[in-house]
């Protein structure tokens, strides 16, 4: 009797971990299909078009009064749908449509990359004086960079977005990066981030020496600028 009452407990267990794999799996499916269907993404690129404009603009204004380029390249992304999930998961929340375009703001992401290194703040600043689209939140990984050795300024910007009857704000993530702070990220991506490097023993630790050395170049290489312009 007792046998056959802790054989039903474990079916009623497994049905139970079943139905909640088949949710899961059903959740996940839905939010595939929502970020995939064209309104969604296009209302994304809608909003990376709009601050891509913006930093173009940017870009040309300091360009002249600096005398110099600013910005060395523009690039952005929608965000992979695993990756959308994966970061759901590692913030504890359900892998829903609702809990993506809630609690993530790197759905749409901008990078500019800049030559110099304190030109990342001239043009963040360009940024957060905008009137048109709204400063939501502000990080400084060059003031305080990841225990990663990561340095960028990551602004999230609110475009504006009225379509129809319906009017809402699409965030979009905008890093501002220099040239130096891109190289190492950019490495970083290929060998540490996102993969189980920092499970070999001072990969991590290495790299993020590396990340402070790139910055005393960076440093360096503003000076000689900054010296080169006395001379004119
Ligand atoms: P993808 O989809 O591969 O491009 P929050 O969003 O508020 O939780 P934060 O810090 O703005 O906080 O975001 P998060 O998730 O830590 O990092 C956002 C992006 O910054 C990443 O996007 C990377 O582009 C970059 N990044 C952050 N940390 C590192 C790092 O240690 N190394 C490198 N190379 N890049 C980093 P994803 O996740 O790559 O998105």
């Amino acid at each position: 009797m007792a046998k056959k009452g802790k054989e039903i407990k474990e079916i009623r267990t497994a049905q139970i971990i079943l139905k909640r794999e088949e949710n899961k799996y059903l959740e996940e499916k839905r939010l595939r299909e929502k970020l995939e269907s064209p309104m969604i993404r296009l209302s994304y690129q809608y909003a990376i078009d709009v601050v891509l404009a913006k930093l173009r603009l940017i870009n040309a204004d300091l360009t002249e009064q600096n005398e110099r380029q600013v910005i060395r390249s523009l690039s952005s992304r929608i965000k992979e749908v695993d990756s959308i999930c994966k970061k759901l998961v590692k913030k504890n929340c359900d892998a829903t449509f609702e809990a993506a375009v809630s609690t993530l703001n790197d759905i749409a992401g901008v990078r500019a990359v800049c030559y110099f290194c304190d030109d990342i703040y001239r043009v963040a600043e360009a940024v957060r004086i905008q009137k048109d689209i709204r400063l939501l939140k502000e990080k400084d990984y060059v003031k305080s960079p990841k225990k990663s050795g990561y340095q960028s300024i990551h602004l999230i910007a609110g475009v504006p977005l009225t379509y129809g009857y319906t009017e809402r704000e699409v965030p979009v993530e905008i890093q501002i990066r220099s040239f130096a702070m891109d190289f190492w990220a950019e490495l970083d991506n290929q060998m540490c981030y996102k993969k189980s490097a920092g499970e070999i023993e001072n990969v991590e630790k290495e790299s993020r020496n590396y990340s402070d050395v790139i910055a005393k170049v960076d440093n360096k290489m503003l000076e000689l600028r900054k010296r080169i312009a006395e001379l004119d």
